[in-house]
């Protein structure tokens, strides 16, 4: 052997080793070993260079907080604003990460010419047939899944009033229009996994309730539905309810379903600069912790998405003045507690 060689063959040697001995560094990296999907909410930032960095550094999968919303994409009857999204699933693509679609059916955000235009239940139906024919047919094949319906159940079990079920509705009773929604989803894109996602719906409760009844009749009757999302937009009491947490997940994914944690986030009390306390913040990383291990017991809980990574873009402290600080990294992109917490729980073995 040449000595050039010999380098050679030690160098390699030496970079064997040391790839083996050192631990995996990032979020996407241990779940990628494990076989999950480590998501986070994109805020559209598409200037901050650094935040795109570190999100294309630690996730693998990415979902628009807005972009891909019935108001933000559809803004008028003819006209489509597909260019944020196709910016993101471009950034997706480059950085090898899945894509998450939210949402064809919810109650907020839905432009003007639908809440306010004076359709009749007919034209309702046929626009929300081609808004999902025609957002889940572009993204065919680049969006893996998509949220079909949102937050149609209030916290007591009942169906929310929205101007899809009676306002004036697309004229389908009951559970009905999720149905006809789902199969138009699946028309769109046969390939992408649909599902229903709602808050405080993590634990068994009325809510909950409800929608496992709506899921396992729609899998009885063949509806095309493929996982419920939970979305866990979480307070430090949350570690209280792991158990119920855990009740559900099991439940839901007994019945061949998969379930999507699809906006994580754990909210904490903090002062007018922004600032949690110490124990807070060790009570949020177990909190975060605790959830994902739960998840991660069960094989068909296969998505484990934050709503956002960084304090520095964050809806919490708009809408819960007082509260704040709820993800992973903090204002200036530095890992908090609960993001070592989270690579623990992915890096534990089973
Ligand atoms: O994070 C989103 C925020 O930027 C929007 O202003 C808000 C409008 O309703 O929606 C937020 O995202 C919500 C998500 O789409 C559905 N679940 C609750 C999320 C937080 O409100």
């Amino acid at each position: 052997m040449t000595r050039s060689k010999i380098i050679l063959c030690r160098s390699a040697a030496l970079i064997a080793v040391l790839s083996s001995v050192a631990p995996a560094q990032t979020l996407r990296e241990l779940a990628q070993k494990r076989g999950v999907l480590i998501g986070t909410a994109h805020s559209g930032r598409t200037s901050d260079t650094e935040y795109l960095d570190l999100m294309g550094r630690e996730f693998n999968q990415v979902e628009a907080e807005n972009a891909t919303k019935f108001g933000p994409i559809h803004p008028a009857e003819d006209s489509y604003n597909f260019a944020p999204v196709d910016t993101m699933v471009e950034y997706a693509a480059a950085h090898k990460m899945r894509v998450r679609g939210h949402v064809f059916v919810w109650h907020n955000q839905n432009p003007k010419w639908i809440t306010d235009g004076g359709l009749s239940p007919e034209q309702l139906a046929a626009a929300l047939q081609k808004h999902i024919a025609t957002v889940g047919g572009r993204y065919r094949g680049k969006i893996f899944a998509w949220d079909v319906v949102n937050e149609a159940f209030l916290d007591n079990g009942s169906l929310r009033d929205t101007v899809w079920l009676n306002k004036p509705g697309i004229g389908l009773n009951g559970t009905k229009y999720m149905e006809k929604s789902f199969r138009w989803a699946r028309e769109a894109d046969p390939d992408a996994k649909l599902f229903y996602n709602d808050y405080s719906a993590e634990g068994v409760n009325a809510k909950s309730d409800a929608i496992y009844e709506m899921a396992k009749d729609f899998k009885k009757r063949g509806v095309p539905i493929d996982g419920i999302g939970l979305q866990a937009h979480l307070r430090l009491s949350a570690a209280g309810n792991l158990a119920s947490i855990e009740a559900n997940i099991k439940r839901i994914t007994e019945l061949g379903l998969q379930v999507h944690i699809t906006e994580l986030d754990v909210r904490i009390p903090v002062d007018a600069s922004g600032k949690a306390s110490e124990s807070d913040i060790e009570a949020q990383a177990k909190l975060y912790g605790a959830v994902a291990s739960i998840c991660l017991k069960y094989p068909l809980c296969t998505s484990i998405q934050t709503w956002g990574f960084t304090d520095k873009y964050s809806w919490i402290p708009r809408t819960y003045p007082g509260f704040g600080a709820a993800l992973l990294l903090d204002r200036a992109f530095q890992p908090k507690p609960a993001y070592k917490a989270l690579l623990d729980a992915l890096a534990a073995t089973k």
